[in-house]
């Protein structure tokens, strides 16, 4: 901004100590999934996410991952989800498919739950075009999925309605005292 802003502005903090974190990462394409699984959880853990706090779950192919995100964004118990596939394209217009529903599911699961759902699916014409995004020669898509999902999950925390977040910041009620 060039000018200076005077009204309110948020921005979300990178810090992910007390934050829970679900992965879901799909075996299809796991000489790439892996590593931006291990990518990911690298991010989370360097910004202070503590293991127990962080759940991974595996599916066969990325077009299960969107049923997967929406119930695990659905359970209440976690503050970001992190897509996590590897589409290559084929002979076949089956890429085309595949890629756009995980696509259209991961944002429909985001949308219906409120649950940042990060889409760290990649969707490659060649195995080289992967490895270079999956950290074995250069980035990783996965370290910047996981940053990501840090700042969402903040975020979604500092927009939450003022009484959800009372409620949530409420120790459990432990029924009516006689
Ligand atoms: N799944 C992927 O994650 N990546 C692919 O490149 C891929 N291709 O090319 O077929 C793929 N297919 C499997 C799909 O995701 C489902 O697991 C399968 O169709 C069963 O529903």
């Amino acid at each position: 901004m060039d000018k200076p802003f005077h009204g309110k502005e948020i921005r979300a903090a990178a810090n992910a100590a007390g934050l829970r974190f679900a992965l879901v990462v799909s075996r299809f394409n796991s000489f790439i999934t892996d590593r931006l699984l291990a990518g990911a959880v690298d991010a989370l853990e360097a910004a202070g996410a503590e293991p127990e706090n962080i759940v991974v779950v595996h599916v066969p192919g990325s077009f299960e991952i969107p049923l997967t995100a929406k119930k695990l964004a659905e359970g209440g118990r976690t503050d970001a989800v992190i897509a996590i596939g590897c589409v290559l394209r084929g002979e076949t217009a089956h890429f085309d498919y595949v890629a756009g529903e995980v696509a259209r599911g991961v944002q429909l699961a985001q949308l219906d739950t409120g649950v940042p759902v990060i889409f760290c699916v990649l969707t490659c014409d060649t195995l080289e075009q992967a490895i270079d995004r999956a950290g074995l020669k250069s980035g990783n898509k996965g370290y910047d999925a996981g940053i990501a999902a840090i700042e969402m999950a903040n975020l979604s925390r500092q927009l939450r309605p003022a009484g959800a977040a009372r409620a949530a910041a409420k120790p459990a009620s432990r029924g009516k005292r006689r």
